[in-house]
């Protein structure tokens, strides 16, 4: 919707003037909202800001080169001042579910890899409780059909009996990640622990990672449909 539209608009915008600074190594989140951070920053940098930029999806890395932000990696620059990126969902204690863009695991590795991440969503992301949203789960392509299932064991010990597991699919076909996954979803409806379950998630054999970001979102920036924001620690 246009609300939503201007609400992600707003978010990804406010970041440039609230956070970015000359000289910053920064992350660049994948998803719309990230987009118009990354776009905005593009023409921070045509204005003379100064700062490099380590993607975190194929799709970011390319809006990146279109727009002018100067890319870098890990490996050159080793960690980062600050990653932006978006988030499905994301609670009061600043736990966040994301993935929605299949973009989870290189999202994992840049937020590591920063000494701060701020999180930019449109106002409708902000929940009191973890979960609605499907929970995406990267794995393996061999033999996923095992690991979805021993994902569905977990989840019965933690809680979550009979949770709808489904296989993402696109264009036809089953999605494939930038690393060469695929994602389950796991429609949880609700996360009591959602700390517990991001501990035991990726313990599983195939699991590579999971859409639980607990603990990383420093700050969030909540984009309104008026287009006006408002920044929450
Ligand atoms: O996949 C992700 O984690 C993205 O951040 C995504 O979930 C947010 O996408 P959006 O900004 O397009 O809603």
């Amino acid at each position: 919707s246009n609300e939503q539209d201007r609400a992600k608009w707003a978010a990804g915008t406010a970041v440039i003037d609230a956070y970015i600074r000359d000289g910053m190594k920064l992350g660049l989140g994948s998803g719309t909202t990230s987009h118009w951070f990354v776009r905005a920053l593009g023409e921070a940098v045509a204005n003379g800001l100064d700062v490099v930029g380590v993607p975190t999806s194929t799709s970011t890395r390319d809006l990146a080169l279109e727009v002018g932000v100067p890319l870098t990696t890990l490996a050159e620059v080793g960690k980062l001042d600050l990653t932006v990126d978006g988030a499905d969902e994301i609670d009061p204690a600043g736990h966040m579910i994301k993935g929605g863009g299949a973009c989870l695991l290189w999202e994992r590795i840049i937020a590591d890899n920063s000494a701060k991440m701020v999180c930019v969503v449109d106002e409708g992301k902000a929940v009191d409780q973890l979960g609605k949203f499907p929970l995406p789960i990267e794995v393996v392509q061999f033999e996923w059909q095992a690991t979805e299932r021993a994902i569905a064991e977990l989840l019965d010990s933690l809680g979550h009996p009979g949770v709808k597991l489904t296989r993402r699919e696109k264009d036809g076909g089953p999605l494939v990640t930038d690393s060469g996954n695929f994602i389950v979803d796991a429609h949880l409806e609700a996360i009591k622990d959602p700390i517990a379950l991001d501990s035991q998630l990726n313990w599983i054999p195939g699991v590579v990672e999971n859409g639980l970001f607990t603990g990383i979102a420093a700050e969030v920036v909540i984009g309104r449909g008026d287009g006006s924001h408002d920044i929450r620690d």
